[in-house]
């Protein structure tokens, strides 16, 4: 595939795992720092699909070049889904990442439902507005206590019950293999195929 691909994400570690799975799967990317691109995109919709559309859309116009976005986020069943599309923003902005998987532990003290779930939702858009769309799962459970120094966000906390181990306790190729992240993406890349074949 010839055609560059814009990722639309500010955190640098969505960039480093969606750079390392598309490369892998012949997608060629470049990230928004290096156009010189800054762009603020307010998440203001209900789910997951909805927020990466936005984000796709921003950075498409911005670049001029078919952007691609991830919204993704944990969703807790003894949290009612949550805190699921606002998982970047659980307890507030003065948190930083082990600030948040702390409070998840905190508010899942006493809970012997564990069952969790990371969503993740892919958005290509095209400069002709042409969109693509694909999603990924990766089920498991929240664990008790923070284990692992790898990945990112509340990977400490995200228990692989098959493995034994939390996604911060894989390798970035594990992680990848299994995620929700690496599921959607791979879903893309198909679709992309297709879309290029056309
Ligand atoms: P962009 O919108 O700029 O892409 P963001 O971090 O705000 O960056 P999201 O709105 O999609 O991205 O929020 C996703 C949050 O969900 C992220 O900040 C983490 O807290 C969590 N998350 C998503 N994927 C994760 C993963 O693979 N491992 C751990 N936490 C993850």
């Amino acid at each position: 595939m010839t055609q560059k691909f814009v990722l639309a994400t500010h955190n640098a570690h969505k960039l480093q795992e969606m750079s390392a799975i598309l490369s892998g799967l012949g997608v060629e990317v470049v990230s928004p720092g290096e156009l010189g691109i800054a762009v603020d995109v307010e998440e203001t919709g209900a789910t997951f699909a909805e927020n990466a559309l936005l984000k796709a859309k921003a950075i498409c116009a911005a670049a001029n070049l078919p952007a691609i976005a991830d919204d993704s986020g944990l969703c807790v069943d003894a949290l009612n889904g949550g805190p699921g599309v606002y998982s970047a923003r659980y307890g507030g902005e003065g948190l930083d990442d082990r600030g948040r998987y702390m409070l998840l532990l905190g508010s899942m003290r006493g809970q012997t439902t564990r069952a969790a779930y990371f969503a993740c939702a892919v958005a290509c858009v095209f400069p002709n507005g042409d969109q693509l769309t694909a999603e990924g799962r990766c089920d498991g459970a929240i664990a008790f206590a923070p284990l692992g120094e790898g990945g990112f966000g509340y990977d400490p906390v995200f228990l692989l019950p098959e493995k034994g181990k939390t996604f911060a306790q894989l390798t970035a190729e594990e992680k990848a293999a299994v995620s929700h992240r690496g599921r959607a993406l791979k879903n893309f890349a198909e679709k992309l195929e297709t879309y290029l074949h056309q």
